[in-house]
């Protein structure tokens, strides 16, 4: 794939509409549009500004009206000139300018190009380039909020500070090393302990909100069981806000598992509503009990839902016991009732009759998955697996480093580590080269002034 040639595609959704918008890039982008269109007068190509032309037929005659805006470079998407002719959003016409682009000397853009030259050409870096897909994939607003503001920077954003002082430190060594004679002193082990620790920490915060950062994208699982009864299924109906599930007086209603997805907090959930659980002799219904067994360990977190308006039955306590390790949210259900059941503080009251209690209980349910809060966008989210995998060897990179500090190995090892530090970071927002390190031992160590 040559980066060099004049890219052209479709760049709204296929199909009917209002409008539909032709984007070229690359150096011919003008010329090419000048060949597939007609402007009424001399085409003027002034940046950021938009003029009428009129796309003909082989024979002249006028198919559509199109609106053709210019973006000279460097100032486009692409960071070359960029063309979009929006004309009216019909199929064949659209199909019929793009083919006379391609005909016109433009080539059919790759899937992603149009970002990948923006990468290319250093107007994005790459967690830019892989938010904006993010951002087109996003299915609630607080996906885009945050995909958005990975397009804005936010992850290099953080990265920058700590890959500088990471970089401070390795000249620093590199120095200690290269020019011992010329007295530079080396670096004490707490001076080098000392500038590792804001480094370490720094990556160890950005990685933590990974946790959160994997929700907002690919949601959660969260399954809903108890014993038979205890208004599960109701449950997942007000969860859901409305009624997907049956809900009958009689115990053993839901037999096979039913899920359907939600959002909370624009966190997309899939809800699991299970069978009861309880010893059966029915054929049926064991298999669909042995289903709720598999949802709840498949789960990123369960529902426990007891009845308050019971005392407390063996199967509750069997259940209980037997989750106890996956630390479900035990929640007590029907309190709009008579209360019979003696609980602890743990249990969450609600009702899901009423209801009463489910605000609080979705709160809980995030706070649970999210113990430090879903990060603000603002705060910047690592949401790519890619990204937090280097991050993490990052941190191993860090750790074997101040191994070899506590252990006195010589700087050359330990700058080794170092080195093995900088590298993830250099996966993400691009690479460092011998010339940055050079440049910031000369300039702040003044040698061979
Ligand atoms: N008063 C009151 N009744 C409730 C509440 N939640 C559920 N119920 C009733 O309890 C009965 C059982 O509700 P379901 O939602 O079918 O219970 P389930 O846990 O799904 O039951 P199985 O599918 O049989 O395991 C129904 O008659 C519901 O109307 C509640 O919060 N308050
Ligand atoms: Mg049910």
């Amino acid at each position: 794939m040559s980066l060099r040639d004049t890219i052209v595609a479709l760049s709204t959704p296929l199909g009917r509409g209002g409008m539909g918008v032709i984007r070229l890039s690359g150096p011919s982008a003008c010329s090419i549009a000048e060949a597939v269109l007609r402007f009424p007068v001399e085409a003027h190509w002034k940046s950021w500004a938009s003029q009428l032309a009129y796309l003909p037929d082989e024979h002249g005659a006028t198919i559509d009206q199109a609106v053709v805006s210019f973006f000279e470079q460097p100032r486009s998407y692409t960071a070359e000139d960029v063309v979009e002719v929006a004309c009216h959003g019909s199929p064949v016409v659209l199909q019929f300018c793009l083919d006379r682009a391609l005909r016109a000397g433009a080539r059919l853009a790759e899937p992603g190009e149009f970002t990948l030259r923006g990468f290319v050409n250093g107007r994005i870096d790459l967690p830019q380039a892989e938010a904006v897909r993010e951002l087109i994939d996003a299915t609630t607003l607080y996906q885009a909020r945050v995909a958005s503001q990975q397009i804005g920077g936010s992850v290099s954003r953080r990265l920058r500070p700590l890959k500088e002082q990471l970089l401070e430190l390795i000249s620093l060594m590199e120095a200690g090393i290269d020019f011992a004679e010329d007295d530079i002193s080396v670096a004490s082990p707490d001076e080098v302990l000392r500038r590792m620790r804001p480094i370490r920490e720094g990556v160890d915060r950005l990685v933590s909100t990974f946790r959160s950062g994997r929700y907002v994208f690919e949601g959660f699982t969260l399954a809903i069981a108890g014993r038979p009864n205890v208004g599960k299924s109701s449950l997942f109906n007000r969860l859901l806000e409305r009624d997907r599930a049956i809900v009958t007086g009689i115990p053993g209603t839901t037999r096979d598992t039913i899920s359907e997805t939600t959002s909370m907090d624009g966190i997309p959930v899939k809800l699991v509503d299970t069978a009861g659980i309880r010893q059966s002799n029915d054929l049926v219904e064991s298999l669909g009990i042995q289903r709720s067994h598999e949802a709840v360990a498949d789960a990123d977190l369960t529902l426990l839902v007891l009845d308050l308006s019971e005392p407390l039955m063996e199967e509750d306590r069997t259940l209980l016991a037997a989750l106890a390790d996956r630390r479900p949210v035990v929640v007590g259900n029907k309190c709009d009732l008579p209360r019979r059941l003696e609980s602890n503080r743990e249990t969450m009251p609600v009702s899901a009759v009423t209801g009463d209690g489910v605000d609080e209980l979705r709160k809980a349910i995030l706070h649970r998955l999210t113990p430090e809060g879903l990060a603000t966008p603002e705060t910047g989210v690592i949401t790519s697996l890619r990204h937090a995998n280097l991050l993490r060897e990052c941190l191993e990179a860090l750790d074997s480093a101040k191994r070899a500090v506590e252990f006195n190995i010589p700087h050359e090892m330990l700058l080794l580590d170092l080195y093995a530090a900088l590298q993830p970071i250099d996966a993400i927002t691009g690479a460092t080269t011998a010339d940055d390190i050079l440049n910031r031992i000369f300039s702040t160590f003044c040698i061979g002034k």
